[in-house]
């Protein structure tokens, strides 16, 4: 994933304009406002600040990946930054 005009950053960095990427795999996104949950395999936080992220165990068939971007504590920036991409496991 990458960000323009926007910073990737390890959870808890508060500098302005920027936040960590979360990953939603066969999950809907999580409310606004709220700290995003974690479902190990399905709900990632990259919170070390990574743009890529590598998924072994997911299942074949199709499926939905979202990327959201979180504030230091977890909670979708807002705006929100968000994309979502549908893909197939063979
Ligand atoms: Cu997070």
């Amino acid at each position: 994933m990458a960000a323009f005009g926007f910073t990737i950053v390890p959870a808890g960095d508060t500098t302005a304009n920027s936040g960590h990427l979360h990953v939603f795999l066969d999950r809907d996104v999580s409310p606004a406002g709220a700290t995003i949950p974690a479902e190990p395999g399905f709900i990632v936080h990259m919170g070390n600040g990574a743009d890529s992220l590598k998924i072994e165990t997911v299942a074949p068939g199709a499926h939905r990946l979202i990327g959201v971007v979180g504030d230091a504590k977890h909670v979708p920036v807002e705006p929100a930054l968000v994309d979502t991409v549908n893909f197939f496991v063979k």
